[in-house]
């Protein structure tokens, strides 16, 4: 030891992995266009439409994009975007906007992040062994315990996401954590922020098979610190979890949400469906 101080608990910032970039799109139609647009026009746009989501949810490697109807939120679709670089998050919206379709939708919203796998217990155990203040040693440890985690068949899976076949809603929404004077997370040591969010994992693994979580990390990225992703096969399972959630102290004292949507996936045939109501005008 140099005999230098330990830095504060409090400055140890939880090691991350990150995945896939995500680009959460609240998009408006423009329903009066499309109502007064010749058919065969409506019918070509919708066409480009079906064509955009077949081709992102089969073509998209490494990653998808996926479409819901939202119930809601004054908004009509939310598409989720997924993609290895922003690079190609840029092209999907790209490709959105030059399409047919692109003419008859306003984009409302658009959030950006990364999927984000905050490893808590490990940073908790590795400063158990090492000291943070020796920042090669504490560098080089960290590099070794990342590099494993990343190996684990799981944390890829969950690092690339894909949408589980059976739970066809969807509930996303932005978050932070508080920042108040007397209710600072940023302000808690490393060993009260591990404990808490092992409370909080306690009560998410509870809705194991019925939720499907995504965090992604949007410090410096959006607005909010995280955008939440859950997929149900029932949407009351959204209000169930949420609520029990909202009593465990890791939320009840510093989470601050945003706003909430719900959707459902388009399937394929739906979009036919939208065709032919249109054709049939
Ligand atoms: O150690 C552990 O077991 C915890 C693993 C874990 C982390 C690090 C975890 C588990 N979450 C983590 C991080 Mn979560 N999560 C939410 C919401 O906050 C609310 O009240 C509602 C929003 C839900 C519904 C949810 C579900 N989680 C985070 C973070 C980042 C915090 C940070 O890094 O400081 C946020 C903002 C957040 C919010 N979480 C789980 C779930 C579920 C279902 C689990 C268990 C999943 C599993 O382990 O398989």
């Amino acid at each position: 030891m140099t005999g230098r101080p330990l830095p504060h608990s409090s400055e140890l910032p939880p090691a991350s992995l990150e995945g896939w970039y995500v680009l959460h799109q609240s998009i408006e139609l423009d329903w009066a266009g499309l109502k007064g647009a010749e058919p065969a026009q409506a019918r070509e746009a919708l066409r480009s439409f079906a064509a955009l989501a077949e081709t992102w949810s089969a073509d998209s490697e490494p990653g998808w994009s996926g479409v819901y109807r939202v119930a809601g939120g004054g908004t009509d679709f939310l598409i989720l975007h997924f993609r290895d670089t922003v690079d190609r998050l840029i092209e999907a919206v790209s490709d959105l906007k030059l399409s047919a379709w692109g003419d008859h939708v306003l984009v409302r919203e658009e959030y950006l992040s990364v999927v984000e796998l905050g490893l808590y217990s490990l940073t908790r155990e590795l400063a158990e062994r090492i000291d943070p203040g020796d920042r090669e040693a504490w560098d080089a440890a960290l590099a070794d315990a990342l590099a494993e985690e990343r190996r684990k068949g799981y944390v890829g899976r969950r690092l690339e996401p894909r949408q589980p076949e059976h739970m066809p809603y969807v509930c996303y929404y932005p978050m932070d954590k508080r920042r108040n004077p007397e209710q600072n997370w940023y302000r808690l040591s490393l060993e009260e922020r591990a404990g808490l969010m092992a409370a909080h994992g306690k009560v998410g693994r509870r809705f194991a098979g019925r939720i499907l979580q995504v965090i992604s990390g949007s410090m410096g990225l959006d607005d909010w610190e995280w955008a939440v992703t859950l997929w149900a096969a029932d949407p009351l399972e959204f209000k169930a979890i949420i609520s029990e959630m909202r009593y465990d102290e890791a939320s009840a004292e510093y989470a601050e949400f945003g706003p909430f949507l719900v959707g459902k996936r388009m399937a394929g045939a739906e979009f036919e469906g939208l065709i032919s109501s249109r054709a049939a005008q």
